[in-house]
């Protein structure tokens, strides 16, 4: 009777504590590289093919930028032509809360790809105030490709894009904030064995195959 009840009760345990278990704390993958990479392209591939949820920082600054009634959507206008980095307080908010929606509606979606963040050291203290101990970052994923390669892919997708940045002019600038701002932030995270890099001048699918590589291994 009383080994029975044991038994019972532990059979039930798992659950009782998969019920109490806090949330999930979201785990982080920053996807870095020049303007035009194919940051983007990558993310799209990962999410169908992996339970990750794709957060570009540039998208979700160019909704805010449409949004109506936001008191930001000159200051990120102006910025994103410029090829300049927005403010941190506002990039991180968009984020924060997109993280936050996305595990409301699902809990089991705490794996995210953050896109194109962070890009500069103000972006980087930005996350450390607002998301140090809230998020684990796994690694770095890093698209290295030639400025010249960025900037051909950037020209022939401004064609059509209607992106105010896909010019020759915005493309220089984004190229100069890149290589002054961006690489030291990669090579901060280098410097704690966090980038795992990937030749991103091939083609998409060949690209793929090393992320895919990477991803099968560190989960
Ligand atoms: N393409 C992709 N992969 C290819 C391949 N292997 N071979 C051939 N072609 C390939 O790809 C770009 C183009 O190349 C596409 O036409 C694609 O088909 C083709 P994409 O996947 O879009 O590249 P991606 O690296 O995502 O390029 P993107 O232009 O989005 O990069 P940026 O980093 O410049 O742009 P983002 O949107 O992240 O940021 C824009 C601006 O927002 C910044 O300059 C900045 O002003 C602002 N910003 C901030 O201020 N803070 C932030 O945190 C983020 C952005
Ligand atoms: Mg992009």
């Amino acid at each position: 009777m009383f080994g029975r009840l044991i038994a019972t009760v532990s059979q039930r345990v798992p659950s009782v504590l998969k019920m109490a278990s806090p949330r999930m704390k979201p785990q982080v993958v920053f996807v870095l590289g020049g303007p035009g990479a194919g940051k983007g392209t990558q993310c799209s591939r990962i999410v169908e093919n992996y339970s990750y949820t794709h957060l570009s920082a540039g998208d979700l600054l160019r909704e805010e930028r449409a949004r109506e009634g936001s008191e930001y959507g000159q200051l990120i206008s102006d910025h994103i032509k410029d090829g300049k980095i927005v403010p941190v307080e506002i990039t991180i908010n968009l984020l924060r809360k997109a993280m936050e929606e996305t595990m409301k509606q699902d809990e089991k979606s705490f794996c995210f790809l953050i896109d194109g963040f962070p890009r500069n050291e103000d972006n980087l203290q930005g996350w450390v105030r607002v998301m140090d101990g809230k998020a684990d970052i796994k690694f770095v994923l890093f698209f290295d490709c030639g400025n010249e390669v960025c900037i051909d892919r950037c020209l022939e997708r401004g064609k059509s894009s209607g992106r105010t940045d896909d010019n020759r002019e915005s493309l220089e600038k984004r190229i100069q904030t890149y290589l002054q701002s961006t690489r030291p932030i990669i090579e901060v995270y280098e410097k704690e064995g966090k980038v795992r890099t990937v030749d991103a001048s091939r083609s998409v699918d060949e690209v793929f195959a090393d992320v895919k590589a990477i991803l099968d291994k560190e989960g």
